[in-house]
């Protein structure tokens, strides 16, 4: 099966750098041919995510607090602007407090919650429905980034994985919202891979090793595979997945011990 994406387009949430696992997705999802909308978050990152969008052909930038409802709106009138519909969403955004990845889960104050939950939670649902019009009759992907976190206890990571727990069950919602108007929703559980968010987690090196000693494919993942797989989920080739969450991780989570 062929993936030519050429005539389809797509929008990109979590692009911070050239390590992201959202511009690994773009990646795979513009060498295929796809138009992209690439969304950065505050001034600050910009320049960084221009200069990335001008090695896709034909992508356009544009501002996205995805906690800020008009910046959301105003991203996807411009895509109905430039683009005139939408094919598939790549959502790879994530953020907790930092106080909030260590120490005890008990410990997560209200406010810590609630931020981690409305930037890594709710926005897939916000965005999802902004982008319903756009997609509507034809045949979208949806496609969210996860981690074991969300079904196991992996030390530090606490609230986020609650968070993505919620976001693995969003995922299953808004599949059966949307497959009677044909756009399919999934999730990626990708094993951990050294982006911007990955640094300064205290053990990520260790959670590396302990992944290439015992994963089956003996090594991790990384950024490229996930995007092939983001790839796999925009296109035809998985036309009959929806509602679930495919791991990319050497197949770490198959492990009792
Ligand atoms: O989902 C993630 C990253 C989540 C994340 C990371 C940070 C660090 C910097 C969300 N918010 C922030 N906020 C910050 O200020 N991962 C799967 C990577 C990750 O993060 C961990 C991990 C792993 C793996 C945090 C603790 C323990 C393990």
């Amino acid at each position: 099966m062929t993936q030519d994406l050429k005539g389809k387009t797509g929008i990109i949430l979590g692009v911070a750098n050239k390590r992201s696992i959202a511009w690994a997705c773009a990646s795979s999802l513009a060498r295929e041919g796809m138009r992209l909308c690439f969304t950065y978050m505050g001034e600050r990152m910009e320049e960084k995510v221009r200069a990335l969008a001008s090695e896709c052909e034909g992508s356009i930038v544009l501002e996205c607090d995805v906690t800020k409802p008009e910046q959301i709106d105003a991203v996807f009138d411009e895509i109905k602007e430039e683009f005139g519909f939408l094919d598939t969403v790549v959502h790879a955004v994530a953020f907790a407090r930092r106080e909030e990845l260590t120490g005890n889960f008990f410990d997560t104050s209200k406010e810590g919650y609630m931020i981690a939950h409305e930037v890594s939670v709710y926005s897939l649902t916000a965005i999802s429905r902004r982008a319903l019009p756009l997609m509507e009759g034809r045949e979208g992907s949806i496609i969210t980034l996860s981690y074991i976190g969300g079904e196991r206890v992996i030390p530090n990571y606490n609230v986020m994985g609650i968070a993505k727990a919620a976001l693995e069950a969003s995922v299953r919602y808004l599949a059966n919202d949307l497959g009677p108007k044909g756009i399919r929703v999934n999730a990626i559980s990708a094993g951990p891979i050294r982006t911007l968010s990955a640094s300064g987690v205290s053990g990520f090196n260790t959670m590396l090793d302990e992944i290439a000693t015992k994963a089956p494919l003996r090594r991790n993942v990384t950024q490229e595979e996930v995007g092939d797989t983001c790839l796999f989920l925009a296109g035809k080739g998985s036309r009959g997945i929806t509602g679930t969450t495919i791991f990319v991780d050497a197949g770490y989570h198959i492990m009792g011990v």
